[in-house]
Parts: C-alpha cells; structure tokens; sequence
C-alpha cells in the first residue's frame, strides 16, 4: 500500500532540543458500523443519528506537540501553509491560550492513506486531542474531551475509546462490551487520491437536500439499538447484516441528494458483488463503505485468507488487514 508511513520518519523531529517539553499520542482509525451521517448542529457537531464503530489495532495517527518559539503544523513531514494549520489551530483553543499555542509545534504522521476513505481525521483530531488534554495540562474530563474532540471532526470522539464504539446521538461516547474477539476488517484500496467531496460538505447537502434522510434517521437510529444488542449478545451474523444494511442506506441517500454525492466506483462495485456471492457459499462477510471508494470488508479471521484470495483473483491486491485495537492513548510524556 502506497502511503503507509514508517516509523523511521518520526525521528527527525527529536534531532533537536533533547530537554523540550514534549508529549505524544496515538490514536486508531475507527470505521462505522452504523453510520454517522447529518449534523443537526454545525457548530457544536451534534448527529442526528446515533453510530457505532470498531476500532482498528494497525491504521492510527501519531501526534506529538513539542516546546517551539512559534506554532508550526507538520502533516506527514511536511510543514503546512497558514491556510492548512487553521483547522488545527482553531481546534487548540479548546485547550489552550492563543499566547500558548504560538509556542508549539505540532507532528501529525498518519499511518494510514489520508483521504482514502480511511477516516485518517478521525485519528488524527483524537490524536491531537489527547496530546493537547496532557502537553497544556487541560485535564478535561472525558465526557468534555469527547465534545471537545468531536469538534475537529465528529467521528473522531469515537476513535478515544477501543472495542465497539457508541456515539450516542445525545453526545454520550462510550464502550459496548462483547463476548466477541473474532472480527476482522480487510480494507480494499480503489483509489488513493484526495476524495472529490468532503464529507463535512457532503453531509450538508445530503442533510438539506436528500428526500431519503428523514428516513435514515429513523431506520439507523432504530438499528442503533439493534447493533448495540447483537455486540452484547454476540450474534456475529446480525452484526454483519446490520452493518451492510447501514453502509447501503446511507449511500442510497446519499444518492437522492442535490446534487447526488457518489463515493463507489466500478471496483466498489465488483467488490460488493463478489462479497455477496461469498456470503450466498457460506463465507462469514458483510462490506462497509465510507466516504470514499474503498470498502472494507467486515469477516472472521478464518474467512480472511479465502476473501483475500478471491479479490486477489479479481485483480485486488492491495488491501490492509486489521483486527480489533484499543482507543487513544499518551505514548510518552
Ligand atoms: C462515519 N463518516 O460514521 C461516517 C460514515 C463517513 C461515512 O464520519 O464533518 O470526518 O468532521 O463531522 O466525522 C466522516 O466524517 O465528518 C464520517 P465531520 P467526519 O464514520
């Protein structure tokens, strides 16, 4: 996969000052289950509806702020325009003084494809997030961190907590807990180029234009329920119907939309029908899709070879394997 960051490129950010006040933070990319799509508040980001989502172990953000005498954003190594860095410094000052921020800087390194359709945003604002609650020794509570955090991008409150993931629709954030262990998430590259459309943007027109969203609230915030009873009880197969089902939904209104936002392409297609006739041979597999082409497809760990072979057959050879991970955490202080 093209842009999988290594490890190596952190060091040299830490050639200079070694006695520097300095934090970092790591936090995974989360993918829905059910689906977050429509803010009912573009301020303070509250959803219409409710979403789940699991947490990856291998697809995350690392970010560290450091001690400096003026504020600089790097993304992946490469220092970013004022224009680039306002998101970043806007969403500081939840945290800190504008005297205070001037004297930082901040290292974002995404070890995931931005704007793949991989919610690298996610990770990063929960990422940056949680280095900012400790570096300005904001101690934010988590309840106010999740708010806080959904601020930057709203899926991202979600990937602060590990397992199953909800974001209730009141603003709640927390864990489901679940007897399963088992589930895999292969992620399919289509496309590794910049998504034609934000999703903030994209919500917004689907939200004042889609004839479907009305009934997107109302059946997700129904199958919220549903989802949140097969985690707890360990129905792996409601929780693959229930997942496609929300993915399908949310793309059919998405559709509806003025003017209509379409995410697949031809290969997400393929892909969709190949899982299908997987499923109709007895193979544990459901797809999910986001804002972007990929899909990502929801198995157990020993039905992951089998997929793996048959999109190899069908030309798809670079796809991430990812299993269940924790939520965002300090990695050094
Ligand atoms: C999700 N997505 O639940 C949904 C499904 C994409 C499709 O949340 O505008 O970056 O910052 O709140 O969270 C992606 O949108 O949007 C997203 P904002 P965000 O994962």
């Amino acid at each position: 996969m093209g842009k999988i960051f290594k490890f190596k490129e952190l060091d040299f950010r830490f050639k200079r000052g070694i006695n520097m006040k300095r934090v970092t933070a790591k936090a995974p990319v989360n993918i829905a289950l059910i689906k977050y799509w429509g803010k009912r508040d573009n301020v303070n980001i509250t959803p219409y509806n409710s979403s789940i989502s699991i947490t990856l172990d291998n697809l995350y953000t690392v970010t560290t702020i450091e001690e400096s005498n003026e504020f600089s954003f790097y993304l992946n190594g490469k220092k970013q325009t004022k224009e680039e860095s306002q998101r970043v410094l806007l969403f500081l000052q939840n945290f800190a003084s504008i005297d205070e921020i001037s004297k930082i800087n901040v290292f974002s390194t995404n070890y995931v494809p931005t704007a793949a359709g991989l919610a690298s945003s996610a990770s990063g604002f929960a990422a940056l997030a949680v280095a900012a609650n400790e570096y300005f020794n904001t101690q934010l509570e988590f309840k106010r961190l999740a708010a806080v955090t959904r601020m930057g991008s709203g899926s991202a409150c979600r990937s602060l907590l590990g397992g199953f993931v909800a974001w209730n629709k009141t603003g709640e954030v927390y864990e489901i807990t679940s007897p399963i262990k088992d589930l895999v998430l292969i992620s399919v590259m289509i496309e590794e180029k910049q998504k034609p459309i934000s999703s903030r943007k994209a919500m917004e027109i689907t939200v004042n234009t889609s004839p479907l969203f009305p009934f997107w609230t109302i059946i997700t915030n129904r199958d919220f329920i549903d989802m949140k009873h097969a985690i707890v009880s360990g129905q792996y197969e409601l929780i693959g119907e229930l997942t496609e089902k929300s993915a399908r939904l949310m793309h059919a209104t998405m559709l509806a939309a003025n003017p209509p936002i379409l995410y697949m392409k031809d290969d997400s297609i393929v892909i969709w029908d190949l899982i299908q006739r997987l499923r109709s041979r007895g193979v544990y597999a459901y797809i999910t899709m986001d804002a972007g082409p990929n899909v990502k497809i929801l198995t157990k760990s020993s039905h992951q070879i089998n997929i793996l072979e048959e999109l190899k057959n069908l030309g798809f050879n670079t796809s991430v394997v990812s299993r269940i991970g924790e939520g965002a955490r300090i990695i050094n202080g």
